[in-house]
């Protein structure tokens, strides 16, 4: 979920002398039957969803989901996207009435779809005062979020907020004019208590553990921060139900839109490409009502725990292993990491020893059968998902995904024996250069701070592995003293440093 990866003025380039028309409702409507379209009448719609975050995914989940329901007569829930980051999204879509296409792709088999539940899209930092007076009217029931682990200003490790985040310290400075997540969903939920409506519910679609818990819990804390009564009402009255998201939808590139506009015909100036696949679990606390998004295949619970958890560390954990070890072996996309000699060994011992053992049962699934499932997902060639994408946010993502579950492995009696090869995958990622010496960007909210503890090391693994265990806000105070845990780290670390990746791999997986 990144959320503005293109190259702006590129595409402006392209659009302004393109001689195809613009994506648009007309244009729309003239389209080859081959391609799906909004089965409703897009003036009908009203909004009834506040959405935060529109980069690539939620535009082929939550967007998705939610026009299959508008489909079937729900017009009273259609989206209206905030960008917080930049106006590039608002600057593609508006001019095409808020249309885009999903081009959804199986190895080779193609198809396409353009997407009408999104009814407009606004920019926080011109139009905040508009977007509150929104939020503030009692149509909008709910506000979704898709802004990435690092947008909540959580200290990854704990979970809790992070007090002393920049962007919480300017909020709480300034609290009427929010630009951080948590001061942004503050504001608009004191204005609409102000307005004397009660609560919308809020759901968040990022991969966190617990994510609607989590999120609650950072929220009411930021509200304290600035209010303890603000703070207290968010705690009580507030509904955050978890939800466990699934479709893998890379950024998207130049060359799609590319793709996009030969098959159409028109032009789309933001197209997004994903695999057919696509699951939503959601816990059922919506207070003022939501969209039947069972109709479109979401599956509504009770407890999202087990779901989410077999998602976040079978899938996401599998990606993030994938990618530390692919980037640093000039791989450059998952689908070709998993023609890799070792790279699909390394994650079936991941996801058998150290990711399975770690999850309670999940309610109809077979977790064994689901990995079955992401490997082929994995390998599906048609979706260009780069591992330099998925490698961002490592200091986010590694808790979450792999941390915790090595913490339970130990808590139980065993020992995690793929975790530590991917930590020191990811820690001889920070070099910045590949094998081949190929150099690509960290891109980490702590980039600065890994990376110069990464040259201060100078390639000694010992050193370098117990000056990135300080970090407490990754690793916790109890794995940097857990002896397994650290050594097998340095000694994974070490190999990879002195033999390379392809050799590592060999010698890791004659050894178990
Ligand atoms: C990926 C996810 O970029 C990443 O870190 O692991 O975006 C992944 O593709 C999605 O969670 C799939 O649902």
């Amino acid at each position: 979920m990144w959320h503005i990866v293109i190259n702006h003025c590129a595409w402006e380039y392209v659009m302004e002398n393109s001689p195809r028309m613009r994506l648009s409702n007309a244009s729309a409507a003239r389209l080859g039957a081959f391609v799906d379209r909004p089965a409703f009448d897009r003036r009908e719609v009203s909004p009834g969803i506040v959405h935060i975050g529109l980069g690539a995914f939620c535009r082929a989940h939550l967007a998705v989901y939610t026009e299959d329901v508008i489909a079937k007569g729900a017009s009273d829930w259609g989206i209206v996207g905030v960008d917080t980051i930049s106006t590039a999204v608002r600057d593609a879509l508006k001019p095409q009435d808020c249309l885009y296409t999903l081009l959804s792709r199986d190895n080779g088999d193609d198809s396409l779809r353009v997407v009408g539940s999104i009814i407009d899209v606004m920019i926080s930092s011109d139009q905040r005062r508009e977007i509150f007076e929104l939020m503030c009217t009692p149509e909008i029931r709910i506000v979704t979020l898709t802004v990435t682990e690092k947008g909540y200003c959580q200290d990854a490790a704990t979970g809790l907020l992070d007090e002393q985040h920049p962007a919480v310290i300017a909020d709480l400075a300034n609290p009427t004019e929010p630009n951080s997540i948590p001061g942004f969903l503050t504001e608009a939920l004191r204005l609409r208590k102000q307005a004397g409506h009660p609560p919308f519910t809020v759901l968040v679609c990022d991969n966190l553990a617990q994510n609607g818990t989590k999120v609650h819990r950072l929220v009411s804390r930021f509200a304290e921060l600035r209010d303890a009564d603000l703070g207290q009402f968010i705690r009580d009255n507030v509904s955050f139900p978890c939800t466990m998201v699934d479709r893998i939808t890379p950024a998207t590139q130049d060359a799609d839109r590319e793709t996009v506009a030969g098959r159409l015909g028109v032009q789309d100036a933001w197209p997004v490409v994903t695999e057919p696949f696509r699951q939503w679990v959601i816990e059922d606390q919506f207070p003022l009502g939501r969209p039947d998004w069972e109709k479109a295949g979401a599956i509504m619970v009770d407890d999202v725990l087990p779901f989410e958890m077999m998602k976040l560390r079978c899938l996401n954990g599998a990606h993030s292993t994938l990618a530390y070890l692919a980037v640093v072996a000039g791989i450059d996309t998952i689908s070709d990491a998993m023609t890799d000699a070792s790279l699909p060994k390394i994650i079936r011992q991941l996801w058998d020893n150290d990711l399975i053992p770690s999850l309670a049962a999940v309610p109809g699934t077979d977790v064994k059968t689901y990995t079955h499932e992401l490997e082929a997902r994995f390998q599906n060639t048609g979706v260009r998902h780069l591992t330099l994408q998925i490698s961002s946010d490592g200091s986010q993502k590694l808790p979450p995904r792999l941390l915790e579950a090595a913490r339970e492995l130990y808590a139980a009696g065993t020992e995690p024996k793929v975790i530590p090869l991917t930590v020191a995958a990811w820690m001889r990622f920070l070099s910045g250069k590949s094998e081949s010496g190929m150099a690509y960007t960290i891109s980490d909210p702590h980039a600065d701070k890994l990376t110069a503890i990464f040259a201060n090391a100078e390639n000694d693994p010992e050193r370098l592995a117990d000056s990135l265990f300080t970090v407490r806000d990754i690793f916790g105070d109890d794995l940097p003293t857990n002896q397994h845990f650290r050594s097998s780290v340095i000694g994974h670390l070490r190999s990879l440093i002195t033999y390379g990746t392809a050799k590592t791999l060999k010698d890791f997986l004659a050894n178990s």
